[in-house]
């Protein structure tokens, strides 16, 4: 661990220009933990970072610290290829989107993640799928390194933290909660960020209470599946966590999913479970993730195929 941090620490030492991503249509943990390693760079190496997204960042991010630093992807002018490229919360090389370029052009290339990944594609890998947030990964990787931080660094990774987290329900480790308790320590009140997470449009919070009221259920109600169309899926705001959350909540339901029909022939699908590993069955359609949430997007199919064909994969579990 040492010898990888060194190689980093002399990496940033020699850098003129580092770029940030995460995944497409950034979460929480991927568009908080990209700025707050960006500001850790800038503030430790004086180096300028590019921070960017592909996709859509979810309006309840609006009023996190740094936002403005984040530059979406297709509003980006063509870059020199950078010395350093950082990928965190990327889950793997198909889900960067179009800043797959900046990688591929890369002097060199680091990750910092927590998803599960058979082929990671940096040179120097700060990876560990067992932790909860990308944002715990870099916690240590800022503590081990002994970066400055700042009161906007460890908002940021609060909030990577929080909402990886779903405000702390999913936490696996005790290790995450001690995390949460320095940075309370050192002043981030949860109550504060979590008010200003809650910032989503009227419309994305309807469309969710409506996809949760039509649900389906499956197998003795042990799979909840539901579905926001074509239509509703413009008000979306974020992956559809309401819907995910409050069907995970029914007495009875170990898995539930959420169908969202991006475009005619795009289906995006994400999975929750509260029992076995599910992330066998994003990947059988494409996808990824975690043992616990995972999800896909299936392209060139129909919404009811892929309706029918999820429920089927759920069959014998
Ligand atoms: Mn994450």
């Amino acid at each position: 661990m040492k010898n990888k941090i060194k190689i980093f620490d002399d990496k940033l030492r020699n850098a003129s220009s580092v770029a940030i991503m995460a995944h497409k249509n950034p979460d929480g943990d991927a568009l908080c933990s990209v700025l707050a390693l960006g500001r850790l760079i800038e503030k430790n190496y004086g180096v300028k970072c590019t921070c960017i997204y592909d996709g859509n960042a979810p309006d309840y991010l609006d009023n996190i610290p740094l936002r403005k630093f984040a530059h979406c992807w297709s509003k980006l002018d063509l870059m020199e290829p950078v010395d350093v490229a950082v990928l965190v919360d990327y889950g793997a090389e198909h889900q960067i989107g179009g800043p797959l370029k900046i990688v591929q052009d890369a002097k060199f290339v680091v990750e910092i993640d927590h998803h599960i990944n058979e082929n990671p594609i940096a040179d120097l890998c700060f990876d560990d799928e067992n932790a909860d947030a990308a944002a715990v990964v870099l916690y240590r990787l800022m503590r081990d390194a002994k970066w400055d931080d700042d009161a906007d660094v460890r908002d940021l990774l609060s909030c990577a933290i929080l909402t990886d987290t779903g405000r702390f329900k999913f936490v696996k480790n005790a290790e995450t909660l001690s995390i949460m308790a320095n940075l309370v320590n050192d002043g981030v009140s949860v109550r504060h960020l979590v008010e200003i997470m809650n910032n989503k449009p009227r419309k994305a919070v309807l469309v969710e209470a409506k996809a949760t009221g039509n649900a389906e259920f499956f197998y003795h109600n042990r799979l909840a599946v539901a579905t926001i169309d074509r239509h509703d899926y413009r008000d979306m705001d974020g992956r559809g966590e309401l819907v995910l959350n409050l069907l995970g909540q029914i007495k009875g339901v170990e898995y539930v999913v959420l169908l969202k029909q991006q475009k005619e022939d795009q289906i995006g699908i994400s999975i929750r479970s509260r029992g076995a590993a599910i992330d066998a069955i994003a990947a059988s359609f494409g996808g990824g993730g975690h043992t616990q949430a995972a999800g896909a997007v299936v392209r060139g199919d129909t919404l009811e195929n892929v309706h029918d064909k999820i429920v089927k994969a759920f069959k014998g579990m």
